[in-house]
């Protein structure tokens, strides 16, 4: 099955154009757009892994190394359309246009960071797996419905593909021709389980194959390759094809949480050789001094401006108004039962206030 889904390149690992056709179509500015957004998102993630070593935020799902194929993706997107995150895709949601200090705020614990900029229509993070699949399918079923060109993106990893959500996800979206994108980070772990142990299929990308849709292989670390290929998937969702199956092979360098320890079930000297070879970042940054665009007074000034946004955005979320303690308790019933109504009494006395 794998001959039959073959990974996509554009650009290979030393940063070579490997495919002609999208030559034209890869301006300067592109390549610096794809470079800025993964440098910010890079540093947000990094940032926030200090934030959470220093108890300053709760369990974190890093990300580093998966970063073009959320921007990639996220980049392909028009602004009107869905986005359906996990835990880990606040590099896709970011370069969408999520607020940065709300992103952090949500590993406070937070619900204010749930709630999207006005007028983006970013889901929370789905925590429980596979569980943005369906919801997905459905937002992509309604704007069909409404007539408009609107699509939906769903972000899963490849543990999520063994979960009913993710079938029950596709089949709809297929029976429906529904203007969806079911986009899998295939990074070879769910958590601690790795892939061959997930599944017995050879790839993910084949999975469309059950519900006829165009399932497609790409290299995940290569952001032109997951850029284009959104891009075009898309475009038959907007004209009337139904969805597209995208799996993006990537890597994430780090812990699946901050509560973790990946050296308990794999050799993290792989990460570093992936590193050096399949970098995202790096594959830019070699493509982009193979073709006369790498200009160091812009790299040293975009730098400068995201640190800046950074510690910024980290100010803004600790200077966040305090939860209000009422809400532990005032939304599960609508009338509050005389058990917790007790319980919010005596947590009022204990923490001496009246209201
Ligand atoms: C329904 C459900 N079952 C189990 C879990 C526990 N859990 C949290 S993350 C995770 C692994 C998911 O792996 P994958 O889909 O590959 O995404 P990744 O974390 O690699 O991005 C599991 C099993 C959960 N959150 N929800
Ligand atoms: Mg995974």
């Amino acid at each position: 099955m794998s001959l039959k889904f073959p990974i996509f390149q554009i650009v290979d690992e030393s940063g070579q154009l490997i495919n002609e056709q999208y030559k034209d179509e890869i301006t300067e500015e592109l390549v610096k757009k794809f470079y800025y957004n993964m440098t910010r998102i890079r540093t947000f993630d990094r940032k926030a892994i200090s934030l959470q070593r220093q108890g300053r935020l709760g369990t974190y799902a890093p990300f580093e190394g998966q970063e073009a194929s959320q921007v990639g993706s996220a980049l392909a997107l028009e602004k009107d359309d869905w986005v359906f995150p996990t835990y880990r895709d606040h590099g896709a949601t970011l370069t969408f246009g999520a607020n940065m200090a709300r992103t952090y705020l949500y590993w406070k614990g937070r619900v204010e960071g749930c709630v999207p900029e006005k007028g983006k229509k970013i889901f929370p993070p789905a925590v429980p797996i596979a569980t943005q699949i369906p919801h997905a399918a459905g937002a992509a079923m309604a704007e069909k419905r409404k007539g408009t060109k609107n699509a939906a993106i769903a972000y899963f990893g490849d543990g999520a593909t063994s979960e009913g959500d993710f079938h029950e996800g596709l089949n709809f979206a297929s029976v429906f021709q529904a203007p969806a994108i079911f986009f899998n980070q295939n990074n070879g772990f769910a958590i601690s389980v790795p892939i061959e142990k997930q599944m017995n299929s050879e790839t993910i990308a084949q999975k469309a194959l059950a519900y006829d849709m165009p399932g497609v292989r790409v290299d995940g670390n290569d952001i032109f390759a997951v850029y284009f290929q959104t891009k075009e998937g898309l475009d038959r969702a907007r004209n009337g094809e139904g969805p597209t199956l995208i799996e993006a092979i990537t890597w994430r360098y780090g812990a699946h949480t901050t509560a973790d320890d990946p050296t308990k079930y794999r050799n993290q000297s792989d990460s570093d050789v992936i590193r050096e070879n399949r970098d995202p970042l790096l594959r830019v940054e070699r493509y982009m001094k193979l073709n006369g665009f790498w200009d160091e007074e812009w790299v040293t000034k975009i730098k400068e401006e995201i640190a800046i946004e950074v510690e910024q955005a980290v100010k803004d979320m600790e200077s966040f108004p305090k939860p209000n303690v009422n809400d532990l308790f005032d939304y599960v019933f609508e009338k509050l039962p005389w058990t917790i109504a007790k319980q919010k009494e005596q947590y009022l006395q204990l923490i001496g206030r009246e209201s």
